[in-house]
């Protein structure tokens, strides 16, 4: 059961850092093998480099569900499933949220301030409940100079989105924090990584989930696994787009890094 008080500060604040969620030996394993997972990605020449970072630092491993064990008994977590119930109620009886995306997001020295965002793609006006909401996982110590993420405290009651020429001075804070702990973001929440300025990389996972009924409205006949192969072949890319296959499917998702093990 989630205390009251987690409950409260999330609402208020659209962010709750929880400390130590997983043990610091834990959080030391999962970095290795994230890092690992990347250099062999880059090996075989199916990386993913973070485009958005015009300075080719930040590279991403994406479906790590997919990937190990070890990321999918983090799926697990009572904590984690709490948090996101609590996040997503609604009077259902259904399944209140679906797991969006589960990455690595690693930011080498020298890689600079992501772009202050919020992660759900709606048109503005933003409404004030969460259609989705993310997981950062501190796979090492966030510090003020390594890239922790910033954020703007309250900001996921915003309607609007960030702009990037009028909201430069705002009062982003810093989600510092020792590895293990977990900072848990509103959908609607400004935020974004910061800069790397220590020696070292700083690797977190981004696991975010989204509200249920998003799928359900987008994917009422799931596309991308109805139609069949055959049928696929013959689509034009503009078909393709409107059918949304191949659509969430990244760069290195579909690697196998237990090829061998099995
Ligand atoms: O890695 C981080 O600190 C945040 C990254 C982020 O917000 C994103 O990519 O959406
Ligand atoms: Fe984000």
């Amino acid at each position: 059961m989630l205390q009251k008080s987690v409950k409260k500060a999330f609402e208020k604040d659209g962010v709750y850092i929880w400390k130590k969620l997983i043990p610091s030996a834990k959080a030391d394993d999962l970095r290795d093998l994230v890092l690992d997972m990347a250099e062999y990605e880059k090996k075989i020449g199916d990386k993913y480099i973070y485009p958005f970072d015009p300075s080719g630092k930040t590279q991403r491993v994406w479906n790590l569900t997919n990937k190990s064990q070890e990321f999918r008994s983090l799926l697990e977590i009572d904590e984690l499933n709490e948090m996101m119930n609590f996040i997503f109620a609604r009077s259902t009886k259904h399944q209140l949220f679906h797991l969006s995306s589960f990455q690595a997001n690693i930011i080498s020295p020298g890689a600079p301030k992501q772009k202050l965002h919020m992660d759900t793609p709606f048109p503005e006006p933003i409404p004030p409940w969460a259609a989705k909401a993310n997981s950062i996982w501190m796979l090492n110590d966030f510090t003020e100079i390594n890239g922790a993420t910033e954020f703007l405290r309250g900001s996921h009651k915003i309607d609007r989105k960030p702009n990037q020429e009028a909201d430069q001075e705002l009062p982003l804070e810093l989600a510092t924090g020792l590895k293990g702990s977990v900072l848990f973001t509103h959908g609607n929440l400004w935020h974004c990584a910061g800069a790397n300025n220590s020696r070292d990389v700083r690797v977190g996972l981004l696991c975010s989930f989204a509200a249920s009924y998003m799928k359900e409205i987008a994917s009422e006949e799931d596309q991308s696994i109805i139609i069949s192969d055959s049928v696929k072949a013959e689509l034009s890319d503009k078909l393709l787009a409107v059918l949304g296959v191949g659509h969430g499917i990244k760069q290195g998702a579909m690697v196998d890094h237990d090829e061998g093990k099995r």
